[in-house]
């Protein structure tokens, strides 16, 4: 497939993928609105419809709730409970003035929206109405930011928490596995809700009962108490510092900085707070021994030892200091992740022993990572490493389509086709 055939196809999944106001990430498996494909999704839909890409953000922070949480689902009432598992009854958020609009969940996802309001920005010839657009996010943009660093801070360091697996977007990567161990398994759950993945998608690709049983459990234990986040650390069974949750909170202080700078406000505080969190990323979530960053349990403190890519997500960080950025490079490099080859990273280290090529997050190539990935190097100035591994996400998405994930062994592709976080970013490397 050339080039043109490749962008000709993205343009027909994202545009199948509309739907009234948002683009939904996958017409089987994902048939709502997820945050964090909003904001990937209109980066690439910034270069042909730039109207929907800021249509598609405007819409999920409609349902922003009045503390600033953004929900990390926005529910379409048109579509069937059964069709998504958990679904609106399940998560039960509460209604005004809890939230200001929309069935939602009430848990996040990591805040790609900034970077991706100034990349549409950037790209629109309409600079006045692409400017209105920004005064219009900003405000509610920075109430994210408010929420994540205040709510979330639970462990008092400067750092975000999350409070579920499915905030980290990361579902079933072995960073949560330790976290996870302390979790009870009640798999009677599992009888009284039915999972729907499971029935569109291939069993041994998606996360497993025990996964989902605890899932339940995490997501029922937070909105039991109402969806406070005050004294989590007593009563919450799942807390953890995320490299790559962090590193994109202080991405999006810098994207706010430019955003600021647009629509004249003050971007110092911006600039202040990213410098401030890549600190203590550095301090908190880096290990020398393993020379990259490591998920944190809040509960017990201690750090997972699994390397997996979340950890080298702190790269796209242009303030990182020299030491991380070269042990980074030299850990993305090497053969447990392979920059370089011909298929892009894989979501965790090759060289485990539970290393899985076909679960999820335990394995699979993701568009949206290797994508984070490139924006490091180029910051970096690695632009030979960062051309390479373009060519090695275009190369598998011309093979094997805009699929969800990429087998890391043979670069085919698997999980749900026409998906779209996968079109758009295809669209934006081809830019
Ligand atoms: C749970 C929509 C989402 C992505 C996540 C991905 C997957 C959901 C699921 O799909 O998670 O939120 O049902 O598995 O892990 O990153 O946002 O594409």
């Amino acid at each position: 497939m050339t080039e043109e055939e490749l962008r000709q196809q993205a343009v027909e999944v994202l545009d199948a993928n509309w739907e009234r106001d948002h683009t939904v990430p996958s017409r089987a498996l994902y048939p709502h609105q997820w945050s964090w494909d909003s904001a990937f999704v209109a980066v690439g839909m910034a270069l042909h419809r730039p109207e929907r890409a800021w249509r598609d953000l405007r819409s999920l922070f409609a349902a922003q709730w009045y503390d600033g949480r953004v929900p990390h689902i926005v529910f379409d009432p048109d579509v069937s409970e059964r069709d998504y598992f958990p679904g609106p009854a399940f998560w039960d958020a509460p209604a005004s003035p809890g939230r200001l609009g929309g069935l939602t969940t009430g848990i996040v996802q990591p805040p790609v929206h900034p970077v991706a309001a100034r990349d549409i920005y950037l790209r629109c010839l309409d600079r006045d109405a692409a400017r209105r657009e920004l005064e219009w996010l900003y405000p509610r943009l920075v109430k994210q930011q408010t929420y994540l660093f205040e709510g979330r801070d639970v462990a008092g360091d400067g750092l975000a928490s999350i409070v579920h697996p499915w905030e980290s977007g990361l579902d079933n990567s072995p960073a949560w596995d330790s976290a996870l161990a302390a979790v009870p398994v009640d798999l009677s759950l599992l009888r009284s809700h039915r999972r729907q993945d499971t029935q569109v998608s291939v069993h041994s690709h998606r996360p497993t009962d025990t996964d989902y049983a605890r899932y339940i459990t995490i997501a029922a234990s937070y909105r039991d108490g109402g969806y406070l986040d005050e004294g989590l650390l007593e009563h919450h069974p799942f807390l953890v510092e995320c490299p790559a949750f962090n590193s994109i909170l202080a991405l999006a202080e810098l994207a706010l900085a430019d955003i600021a700078e647009v629509i004249g406000a003050d971007a110092a505080p911006h600039r202040d707070r990213a410098e401030h969190v890549t600190k203590v990323l550095v301090d908190r979530l880096y290990d020398a021994r393993t020379g990259m960053f490591h998920a944190r349990d809040v509960r017990t403190g201690q750090l997972s030892a699994a390397r997996c890519v979340s950890g080298l997500i702190p790269l796209v960080l242009p303030g990182l200091p020299g030491a991380q950025r070269s042990s980074l490079l030299d850990m993305a490099r090497s053969a447990a992740f392979g920059l370089g080859g011909e298929v892009p990273l894989p979501s965790y280290d090759r060289t485990a022993p539970d290393f899985d090529r076909l679960r999820y997050w335990r394995g699979p190539v993701w568009i949206n990572v290797n994508w984070l990935i490139w924006q490091g190097l180029r910051a970096h100035g690695h632009d030979r490493e960062a051309a390479d591994l373009r060519a090695a996400m275009l190369g598998v998405i011309r093979r094997g389509g805009c699929h969800e994930y990429f087998d890391p062994v043979d670069g085919a592709g698997i999980g749900a086709a026409s998906f779209s976080w996968t079109a758009a970013l295809a669209l934006d490397l081809m830019a």
